[in-house]
């Protein structure tokens, strides 16, 4: 009631002041504005060979596609979309920029996912173009004849246009007309995340909000991450994901650091790369970490032009760190903590800034510049002091615009006041530390990749010898989590585990498959129906 009084927010910002950051720039224009001063310097390298190109031959060639994806039969308009299907590759990095160019978003998919998951998203997105590779070509054929051409990268392939059309095409038509972006409404970016809850949607990054998520990292005199020029940054996370799009690709070409890109994980072949490139940046996942600090074939590499590990996208425990710190005396060690809605970063190691403050081992971060941050009870919605842990919540610019129609998961996640709810559990320490310590949501991370229960569910529950079923994470010591199922048969059904699992990773991608069946009576619900996964995580604890 209007008597009470009510409780202050304990609002917690970063250590670091608040600075200008230039968000009526389109995404382009920002990672290229100091394109004048660094021309002629190294920016993406083919890891497998080698072959380099500058800035300005990104830049020049980023143009090129744009002109080619504008002109028939292609014809990506302001407001449109594309989706790139799409292993790390120069292609991926030309094409993501020639979208933010043409005002149009681009949808980033894994090429690994099966055709079912890709038709899915190229639907729900509206995709009219789909890039990728002739490896993958078969996996989009059926909608090549709907609604959307496809552009294949080498060879090409028949029915195809080919990427090097577009690279040529954009030679004649050599200006490329003048696209009016409205930075804070236009998307740029739209990968596909399942929040809190539900099925895989659209994410909406605008342009404004990528640029304010970048600056937050990489700007200022005093920046949260400090790249330099001179800095050489692997480039081995998958590019379709935000943590490598952002922090990777874009945070490396508005820093004007050369990136190494790597088309798949391999430790030896990293290790080797790290030598010759002389790689001082390596932004990670934990069961990377892992394998390194597992590799004997650590030991015989010259590893010392590692300046800076970067590890995120799932938790990484004190033990690990300290693992591979010892490995590599001279590299700092931390993470960053994102969420593709959150734009995607919420907080970086104060370790990585110019002016670097010390960190604790399990710490993911200090929450960025030019936001704000709380903590709060889950049941109550009161904000939390230091030290107790809660759901984390931000809120600032550079958080996603919402979920691509779909106003309603948009509201669930954004409140009025605007912040966004992680459904992550964690506290701010005295020197305000980020620790993650629990995850309230559904999501499940398999090397950092995620799982959506929701979808696996419905799927499970589409066969017939199926009633009833739950998939929740279970604890694993190299993937972090792996997917399990209660499963609730029906009625004389002789349906066996094996038969699951072959059901579910035949429709699915390799990280969502089903690691183990377990056969339940029934799945414990609330009376809303809702499956009570708390309980279901608890029954794998015990066992
Ligand atoms: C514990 O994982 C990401 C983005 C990660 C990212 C991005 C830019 C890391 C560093 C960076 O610079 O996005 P999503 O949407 O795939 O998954 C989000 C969820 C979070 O809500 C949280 O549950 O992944 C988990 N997560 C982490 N958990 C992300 N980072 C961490 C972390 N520790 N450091």
């Amino acid at each position: 009631s209007l008597s009470e009084p009510r409780a202050e927010t304990v609002l917690f910002r970063s250590t670091l002041p608040d600075i200008a950051i230039p968000d009526h720039l389109p995404l382009h224009d920002y990672v290229f504005e100091r394109l004048s001063h660094r021309r002629d310097r190294p920016c993406l390298i083919d890891g497998a060979t080698g072959e380099t190109l500058t800035f300005a031959d990104v830049n020049r060639l980023s143009r090129h596609v744009a002109a080619g994806m504008r002109a028939s039969p292609l014809n990506v308009r302001p407001g449109g979309t594309v989706m790139l299907l799409l292993p790390n590759s120069v292609e991926f990095a030309l094409a993501f920029l020639a979208c933010s160019r043409l005002g149009a978003a681009a949808t980033t998919a894994n090429p690994l996912h099966t055709p079912p998951e890709i038709a899915k998203q190229a639907i729900a997105s509206g995709a009219t173009v789909i890039i990728t590779e002739p490896a993958f070509v078969g996996k989009v054929r059926d909608l090549a004849g709907v609604s959307t051409a496809v552009v294949v990268t080498g060879d090409g392939a028949e029915g195809c246009v080919s990427f090097s059309d577009l690279l040529a095409a954009g030679d004649d038509s050599s200006e490329l007309p003048e696209v009016a972006i409205d930075v804070a409404n236009d998307v740029v970016a739209l990968p596909y995340s399942s929040g809190t809850t539900g099925l895989p949607k659209g994410v909406m990054l605008s342009h404004r909000g990528l640029v304010t998520s970048v600056a937050q990292i990489v700007d200022g005199d005093n920046p949260n991450l400090h790249l330099r020029e001179e800095d050489v940054v692997l480039c081995v996370l998958p590019m379709f994901h935000i943590y490598s799009l952002h922090s990777i690709l874009l945070c490396g070409m508005r820093a004007g650091a050369a990136l190494v890109i790597m088309k798949r994980f391999d430790t030896a072949r990293m290790f080797e790369l790290v030598e010759r490139h002389g790689i001082t940046i390596a932004p990670l996942v934990p069961p990377i970490v892992v394998e390194m600090a597992k590799s004997d074939a650590i030991d015989r590499h010259d590893l010392s032009s590692v300046r800076m590990v970067i590890s995120g996208a799932a938790p990484m425990g004190k033990e690990l760190q300290d693992i591979l710190r010892a490995k590599l005396p001279r590299a700092v060690l931390g993470q960053g903590y994102g969420m593709t809605e959150a734009g995607p970063v919420l907080s970086m190691c104060m370790a990585f800034a110019k002016e670097p403050s010390p960190v604790k081992s399990g710490a993911c971060g200090t929450v960025v510049r030019n936001a704000e941050l709380k903590i709060i009870d889950p049941e109550t919605g009161v904000s939390l002091p230091r030290n107790q842990p809660g759901e984390i919540c931000i809120r600032g610019k550079q958080i996603m615009k919402g979920y691509l129609n779909n106003p309603d998961a948009t509201a669930k996640t954004i409140d009025v006041e605007g912040w966004l709810h992680t459904g992550d559990i964690g506290y701010v320490d005295d020197d305000d530390e980020i620790f993650i310590v629990d995850r309230l949501k559904e999501l499940i991370k398999y090397k950092g990749f995620q799982v959506a229960p929701a979808e696996l569910e419905a799927m499970l529950i589409t066969h017939p010898g199926i009633a009833d079923a739950a998939v929740v994470p279970m604890k694993d010591d190299s993937c972090g989590e792996i997917p399990v199922a209660f499963v609730v048969t029906s009625n004389g059904s002789e349906i066996t585990e094996d038969e699951i699992k072959q059901y579910v990773a035949k429709q699915v991608v390799f990280y969502k498959r089903l690691h183990k069946i377990f056969f339940v009576e029934t799945i414990p619900k609330a009376p809303s129906g809702k499956i009570l996964r708390k309980d279901l995580r608890a029954k794998l604890a015990a066992c």
